[in-house]
């Protein structure tokens, strides 16, 4: 008794968290930058993309919820209305032009009300705003590289941090050595592609997904709002490592970003892994 009791508690828990985020999807326990526990919605938006995304998919939840609600409803009233001792002799009615014409019209209407947004969204995804820098991200088993190509082309690699070297603030299995660094509420263009097989570059409170194709570049976009430390992971099944390796995105000001592009110049500018900033170099 006493443990079924128990259960009857947790399920109650777990069914009013789900309430609340279903209420208040915004403030649904998520962390930004990185997952938190009993996390149920979206991590934090901190790009125009993800605050859109976001909203979307708030809408969406409303719409889908009042459709169950609504079917629900309809279910409950033909099984106690209609059932064999309620209703002992049916009507032999197959066919009612108006019941129809809405049942067909209504869908159609809320089709339309959900496209409309989602492809405005796709739109805004999709279209590379004019940018004011540029990033190379290179998928490789199993790590990732990075290039600034505006502003020297140094490139480095970036490597999961082991835990023996992880600060206290630094989660696991996200942290990485060499972190990309980019200035707050600018437009960063990525290029993405790979070396080796299908990687995919995602960066969950951006709302950047997208996939890191051998031969290929993709291209994507954010314009971090604010200050702070983003994670992200590969998202496209590479391998053994596959998920072992993160992405850490470090937004600051413009005047960090500046004493960074300097500190970096000269960090990765002997690095093996730099030809673009040797082949400048040697001119
Ligand atoms: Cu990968």
């Amino acid at each position: 008794m006493r443990a079924q009791m128990k259960l009857i508690a947790l399920a109650a828990g777990r069914i009013a968290l789900f309430m609340a985020a279903v209420l208040f999807p915004a403030a649904a326990l998520a962390g930004t930058g990185q997952p938190s526990e009993w996390q149920l919605g979206f991590q934090g938006a901190v790009t125009p993309v993800m605050v859109d995304i976001t909203w979307f998919h708030d809408f969406l939840l409303y719409i889908i919820t009042a459709v169950t609600i609504f079917v629900l409803v309809l279910l409950v009233v033909v099984m106690v209305k209609f059932n064999a001792r309620a209703n002992p002799t049916p009507s032999k009615t197959t066919h009612n032009t108006l019941i129809e014409v809405i049942w067909t019209v209504v869908p159609v209407i809320i089709l339309v009300a959900i496209a409309i947004p989602s492809f405005r969204l796709l739109f805004f995804q999709l279209n590379i705003p004019q940018a004011d820098l540029t990033i190379k991200a290179t998928g490789k088993q199993w790590f990732w590289s990075y290039a600034y190509p505006d502003n020297g082309g140094f490139e480095f690699d970036s490597l999961m941090l082991q835990d023996k070297d992880r600060k206290p603030d630094q989660p696991r299995l996200l942290a990485v050595d060499n972190e990309i660094v980019v200035p707050v509420n600018k437009t960063v263009r990525v290029q993405v592609t790979a070396a080796d097989v299908i990687h995919a570059f995602a960066v969950p409170s951006f709302g950047v997904k997208i996939d890191a194709v051998p031969g290929r570049l993709n291209e994507t976009w954010f314009k971090a709002t604010k200050e702070g430390v983003y994670y992200g992971q590969c998202s496209e099944l590479c391998g053994k490592d596959h998920a072992y390796m993160p992405i850490t995105v470090r937004v600051v000001s413009d005047k960090d970003f500046a004493t960074w592009i300097d500190q970096a110049k000269k960090k990765f500018a002997s690095s093996a892994d730099a030809p673009l900033a040797l082949a400048e170099a040697a001119k």
